[in-house]
């Protein structure tokens, strides 16, 4: 028996399961460094990593951009002759491409599954159908649902926005979409929901309510969840920040913005942040640091690994492949305790010029080992602790005596002043970077 899954077609018939080879091997289709079932530290590498293969940019965009036509041939939506018929075929060829590549999850918004019907209920009714059989398929393959999600930005319904529309019906309409791919991510046994604010921003304040539409977005999110949890959903929502692109002004800009609108809204109980490299980077921030901000305030949640190209102003989505970043991102997770219920889900697409089958699974493979890299080094800086050792010693004043009053915010400003005028001259000490950055050089080195 073949460990993979092949649907009533074979879509990539030339490509076998995916298998670790080590560092040694000159065959592009074998991992190189990701092993699934070696141990670092307590757990098999798949269970710290989680990899998830994003539907949207794998098996339905098709290469086009703003200034040319689909390069990508898609043989799935080519052979069949209804939409419904194309979304089966999307589906053999999605779970047959995860099984060869063996990766544990897949996302999915609702629009990729299935296509929009001419009313609401048409469009619910083919979400079922495709989710029925989705169902079927995770069955027979172990694959499982890393989070599901809807599209509330492609429609041109949408255009003003969903949540945050000025026109309440639109904000209805996104509701139904909302509660339908709740329901589908229940049903698949998903095990987060993501909200990214696609549209939920503005173009211009001089027709935007900027206020209203901010109280609007957190009544929706509230109805969301309140629903969600009703019908017996227990994984984590997921907030996706991004600043701009398509809107000139994400209200989800980065992390620390979505951090005060979930506290200042009560939703932190419930919300947890689905962090992307790429955006991290269109908000002036690095993925380290967005991660890292996540974790200071225990909402850390999921990760979208790709990465953007710093000389584009853009989202490219491109798959991730540099160590040193992988590296830093996974010393944030692992110091987060490690994923839950998230994982790495490659919202990721290969170039409108990579036109080969192979290009996708090559894709992945570079990604999945640029990760399964950024764990090991990760992993050894965490056991030498040396980095952490350091940051204990720089704030040891805070650990006891009149530091640790401080800290605990038992003191008042008077006798703090006090303490200054006693202490005369402090601070003169270096902060050792460049004696760190080397250090991770040697961690990334394996020395
Ligand atoms: C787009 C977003 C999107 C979300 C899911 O920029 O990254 O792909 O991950 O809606
Ligand atoms: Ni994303
Ligand atoms: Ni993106």
């Amino acid at each position: 028996m073949e460990d993979y899954y092949v649907g009533n077609k074979e879509y990539f018939p030339k490509i076998g399961k995916i298998r670790y080879e080590g560092p040694e091997s000159d065959n592009p289709l074998a991992f190189k460094y990701y092993d699934p079932e070696k141990k670092v530290g307590k757990k098999k590498m798949k269970d710290h990593l989680r990899f998830a293969v994003a539907y949207w940019h794998s098996f339905c965009a098709d290469g086009s951009d703003p200034f040319g036509a689909g390069t990508h041939p898609h043989p799935w939506i080519a052979d069949a002759k209804t939409p419904m018929e194309a979304a089966e075929h999307k589906l053999d060829a999605a779970f047959e491409f995860i099984t060869k590549l063996g990766a544990e999850f897949y996302a999915f918004h609702d629009r990729d599954m299935a296509p929009e019907g001419a009313t609401p209920a048409e469009s619910e009714m083919n979400l079922q159908t495709l989710v029925a059989k989705a169902k079927k398929r995770q069955r027979a393959t172990g694959v499982k649902l890393l989070w599901g999600t809807a599209n509330l930005f492609s429609h041109p319904r949408f255009m003003n926005g969903a949540a945050t529309n000025p026109d309440f019906k639109v904000v209805a309409l996104a509701a139904n979409q909302v509660k339908a791919a709740i329901d589908a991510t229940i049903e698949l046994g998903g095990q987060g929901y993501t909200f990214w604010g696609g549209r939920e921003g503005y173009m211009s304040l001089l027709n935007t309510d900027l206020k209203r539409e901010k109280e609007h977005l957190a009544s929706f999110l509230i109805a969301a969840r309140d629903y969600a949890r009703k019908q017996g959903f227990k994984g984590a929502f997921y907030i996706e920040p991004k600043p701009m692109e398509p809107t000139k002004h994400q209200y989800d800009y980065d992390v620390e913005t979505v951090i005060g609108f979930l506290r200042y809204y009560g939703l932190d109980k419930d919300f947890r942040l689905n962090i992307e490299a790429n955006h991290a980077e269109l908000a002036g921030h690095d993925f380290y640091h967005e991660l890292e901000t996540a974790r200071a305030a225990g909402l850390f949640g999921s990760v979208d690994a790709n990465r953007g190209e710093p000389r584009n102003g853009w989202d490219t989505d491109q798959f991730p492949s540099s160590y040193y970043e992988t590296a830093l991102a996974m010393y944030a997770v692992l110091r987060a305790g490690g994923f839950t219920t998230g994982g790495l889900n490659f919202d990721a697409k290969i170039r409108r010029n990579s036109i080969d089958p192979t290009d996708l699974f090559e894709a992945h493979i570079g990604g999945m080992d640029a990760f399964a890299v950024g764990l090991e080094v990760a992993s050894r800086m965490l056991s030498d602790s040396k980095l952490s050792g350091f940051i204990k010693k720089r704030y040891a004043s805070f650990d006891s005596g009149d530091g640790a009053k401080f800290e605990k915010g038992q003191m008042k400003l008077e006798e703090l002043a006090k303490l200054g005028n006693d202490y005369g001259k402090a601070g003169i000490v270096s902060g050792k970077q460049e004696r760190l950055e080397n250090l991770l050089n040697q961690y990334l080195l394996g020395l």
